[in-house]
């Protein structure tokens, strides 16, 4: 026996009375039956509701659409011109996939994704979505990756793109070709969210809801009038990332979201759960968050049968039916469906005997039925306080004919044949406008109604209503940005004289400085997943206040100490839990807001290096293709730096998967003055140009990736030889080798090896009378960029005088071999190996392998990056050049007791 437990430890005040309800419904049950009982049942929970009892929601309802036929309301539009245009847009946007594939073979693109969700779009286009030629931003639309043929179709039709486009889809290099999938990098003007590596659209979209509500709670922006939409996959809802935020939607209130997921039951292979059944788990996992879920799964033509479904038995038939057996009612006769669906049953046959097989096949799910869409999108706008989900059941690749709708096969289909093609035009009605004839010539045409056409004109007129073309990627800054003044960063230059502190703890003090920083202070926004105390930023708790939706509606438990846990309702810092990926999608979220909303924002974003590239690296490329901009900030970074942590923790190699992003320049700064440069360069390089319209806040499309370290020692001044640009450029000398000492070598430190580094340069002097000169590299893949563009230009100017190399050329200001010793892996120095100056060794010293728990002392000897190794490393050169014997080297190696056979620790 299955009983709720609680219901049991509750005390019952009348037994009389609980033991006359239960013995009501035993009776139904025994002389009316299970359907009728549940049927009562569901009564009595509808009431309770509707009178507030307070009851606990249901997390799953039956296999029919939430919205009742006749709560359905009045659909504005006029359906058939709709239809039409529909059908236009379905034609084109099959005509381009096919034609694509016609002049390349293998250039891909899908037919399908779009076939099952033209009326989800479509609704949307006509009623919902808002642009914003207005001035003012629309709506946030993210487009299913797979379905981009429509949306390029809509834009035909609409004459923002014309035939040469269409012509070029996934033809992009020569320019005028459309990108595969949402690509803001490749069409900025165009796309604005990049969805196509699935879940992260809908992760992304959560947070965007979210930051829009932030910039309205902070008085950045008037957001009340932007909605979130989101459109993905049911397939894509198997990535964590997908479903991972959803509470959180519920929670924060985000009654500015809307997802609608495409239910057509198929992902690439096959089923989504052929054994299951997708909506009822989306529902149920949906509602449980405390999301509002509309079911659309059945189009009008069922409304009359689940009317007279007396007994019950359809909605059981309807609750107990597979997907992978709905996948195949669509596939098959109409006699088919009558022998199997409704087959069984007497009283099913009967309901269904007036209808003929053909009349079966076409009863169509509700995501094909355009009014009861409608009706579903507008419950969702109307909705207040929780975002809402719709379930929409449609088929896969529904109108491109029985070969392809809802065949397994259906994803990757590319190509139709004419006849195919014939078959699709008359489906979709078109033989009026489009003549058979032109179908046999190479390339079928598309179609394009005239300007005066009807339904030219009421497209337009819709798009007109709803505030223009849609998705349109702006750059126009609504709001200026004024660069904060100097003083907060040149502070640093001063050292911290004989304080030891961190570059995390420098970091900390400049965000302070910056966010005091009047005008400027309030665009900023620290993003933190719960690692403040580890990084010593608690003190931003209460200076910035944490953003909570909906207040601080307790006294924590610190209220009366200066730094205790303060959350408002317009609070700057974005405190986001334990969630990398939540933390990088609100990252993107207010490091394009500056196109999204016209409004630069400044994220910085600072989590535990190791989980940043690594965990959220796909994230981190999807903001780049976004054009974001800001800062991560990779806090306790290095494999030596942090201590005890180990093999999990230690992060050696951010900044080789840093090396892999277009648009990530990545730092390694070994000073708070050099970090201070880095984060004054970036914000100008970001934000600090003039647009067109003279508006300040426009910058260059890239973001700063920052290694900050939480090994304290003593700041230094910054030379007076040192500028920014030395800084910025990647390297540059620090300090030169004690005079008259010879023969010399060049010691490169990054990040926190430089103490390697200076008491290498001590006992080079001291024991061996060896003059090492110090740079630092705070750039290594600023340093490779610049080689490779100036390479490239020398090697395509054959006849003009060759450019020195950057790297190539500093280095050629230094003297003898080249050690560069760091706390990252030696991937990282060996980018510029190739631009060392001819004949001179260059020997990088790393953390490859990985990590464990030790002292920083352990672990450097361990990974041999220590004083004694950078000291060996630098004498080994100089042998390796015939400067000194080798015995000088063995001789070093045996005085510090380094094990000379011990395995490789890459390997340990
Ligand atoms: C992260 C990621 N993994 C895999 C893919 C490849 N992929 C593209 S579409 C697809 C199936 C999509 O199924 P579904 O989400 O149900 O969308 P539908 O086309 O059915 O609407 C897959 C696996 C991808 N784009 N992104
Ligand atoms: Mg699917």
């Amino acid at each position: 026996m299955t009983i709720d437990g609680y219901v049991h430890q509750l005390p019952d005040t009348d037994p009389l009375e609980t033991e006359e309800w239960l013995d009501s419904l035993d009776s139904v049950i025994d002389s009316r039956g299970k359907v009728r009982a549940r049927f009562l049942v569901s009564k009595l929970t509808e009431r309770a509701r509707e009178r507030q009892v307070g009851t606990p929601a249901e997390v799953s309802t039956p296999y029919v659409n939430t919205i009742p036929t006749d709560e359905q309301g009045w659909f504005p539009g006029d359906i058939d011109i709709e239809r039409r245009i529909r059908a236009f847009i379905r034609w084109n946007a099959a005509v381009m996939v096919v034609n694509a594939n016609t002049r390349a073979d293998g250039i891909g693109g899908h037919l399908s994704t779009f076939a099952s969700s033209a009326a989800l779009y479509e609704v949307g286009f006509n009623h919902f979505f808002r642009g914003k030629a207005d001035g003012v931003p629309g709506d946030q639309v993210y487009i299913q990756g797979h379905a981009v043929p429509g949306v390029y179709a809509r834009a035909f039709l609409e004459g923002r793109l014309d035939e040469s486009h269409l012509d070029n889809f996934r033809r992009e290099i020569g320019g005028g070709g459309l990108s595969s999938y949402p690509h803001p990098w490749l069409m900025p003007d165009f796309w604005e969210f990049p969805t196509v590596s699935m879940g992260l659209g809908p992760l992304n979209s959560i947070y965007q809801a979210r930051f829009n509500k932030y910039l309205q709670h902070r008085h950045l922006d008037d957001t009340s009038r932007s909605h979130v939409w989101c459109f993905l996959g049911d397939g894509e809802t198997d990535e964590p990332e997908s479903l991972g935020s959803i509470s959180l939607a519920a929670r924060e209130g985000l009654d500015n979201l809307t997802w609608v997921i495409n239910c057509n039951l198929q992902r690439l292979d096959g089923p989504v759960r052929g054994n299951g059944k997708i909506i009822q788990e989306l529902e149920a996992i949906f509602r449980g968050a405390g999301w509002n879920v509309i079911k659309v799964i059945w189009g009008s033509g069922w409304d009359d049968l689940l009317a007279r479904d007396v007994d019950g038995v359809l909605l059981h038939k309807m609750n107990t039916t597979v997907d992978g057996e709905f996948q195949r009612y669509t596939v098959e006769s109409g006699a088919y469906i009558r022998e199997h669906f409704f087959g069984p049953d007497p009283r099913l046959r009967k309901l269904v005997e007036h209808l003929t097989d053909d009349d079966l096949r076409n009863l169509p799910r509700g995501g094909h039925d355009y009014e009861k869409m409608y009706a579903a999108y507008k419950a969702a706008t109307e909705q207040v306080g929780a975002p809402t989900v719709i379930l929409a059941k449609t088929v896969k690749g529904w109108t491109l004919g029985s070969d392809v709708e809802a065949r397994n096969a259906t994803h990757q289909i590319k190509k139709m044949t004419r006849d195919q093609l014939k078959v699709l035009r008359l489906r979709l009605r078109l033989d009026d406008v489009i003549p058979e004839s032109l179908l046999d010539a190479d390339d079928p045409p598309y179609y394009r109604p005239p300007v005066d056409s009807l339904e030219y004109r009421y497209l337009m007129d819709r798009r007109r209503a709803l505030d223009g073309p849609l998705p349109t990627r702006s750059t126009a800054i609504r709001r200026d940005l004024v660069m904060p003044p100097d003083e907060p960063f040149t502070e640093f230059d001063a050292g911290s004289g004989s304080q030891a502190v961190s570059t995390t703890m420098a970091f900390t003090r400049l965000l302070r400085n910056l966010a005091r920083t009047e005008g400027f202070g309030p665009r900023m926004v620290p993003i933190i997943p719960d690692e403040a105390r580890t990084f010593g930023m608690d003190a931003l708790f209460r200076e910035f206040g944490i953003y909570a939706a909906h207040g601080q509606q307790y006294e924590s438990v610190d209220a009366k100490l200066l730094l205790s846990y303060t959350e408002s309702q317009d609070g700057q810092l974005l405190e986001e839990g334990i969630t990398e990926a939540g933390s990088m999608s609100s990252f993107t979220a207010a490091g394009t807001s500056y196109a999204t909303h016209g409004v630069p924002m400044v994220p910085f974003f600072i989590f535990y290096s190791m989980f940043g590239f690594q965990r959220v690296g796909d994230l981190i490329w999807a903001a780049s293709d976004a054009q974001a901009k800001g800062f991560l900030l990779g806090a306790t970074a290095g494999r030596t730096t942090l201590m005890g942590e180990g093999l999990q923790h230690q992060d050696g190699h951010s900044l080789v998967l840093a090396s892999t992003v277009p648009t990530c320049q990545a730092y390694d700064p070994a000073f708070a003055y050099e970090t201070a440069a880095i984060v004054r360069h970036g914000l100008h390089r970001m934000y600090g140009r003039t647009d067109a319209e003279g508006r300040t806040g426009a910058g260059d499309s890239v973001f700063y990736y920052l290694t900050l370290y939480n090994e304290n020692y003593p700041m230094p001044v910054r030379p007076d030889h040192v500028s920014e640009d030395d800084i910025v450029g990647g390297l540059y000398r620090w300090a030169d080798a004690p005079e008259g000492l010879e023969p010399k070598v060049t010691i490169v430190f990054s990040g926190s090896a430089h103490l390697a580094a200076q008491a290498a340069r001590d006992t080079l002097a001291a024991e061996h009378g060896i003059g090492a000169e110090l740079w630092s590299a705070t750039s290594y893949k600023r340093l490779r960029e610049d080689a490779l563009s100036t390479e490239r230009w020398n090697r395509l100017h054959p006849t003009e005088p060759a450019r020195p190399l950057p790297v190539t050329e500093l280095l050629a200001r230094s003297s003898g071999p080249i050690v560069a010793v760091t706390d990252f892996m030696k991937a990282v120095p060996d980018q510029i190996a190739r631009f060392v100056p001819a004949g001179r060794p260059f020997v990088p010293l790393g953390t490859d392998g990985f990590g464990r728990s030790d002292t920083r002392e352990a672990l450097r000897r361990f990974f041999e990056t220590d004083a004694a190794s950078v000291e060996v490393a630098a004498l080994s050169a100089l042998a390796q050049v015939g400067e000194i014997e080798p015995e000088i080297v063995a001789k070093a190696i045996r005085h510090h007791g380094l094990d000379a056979d011990a395995p490789d620790p890459r390997t340990r």
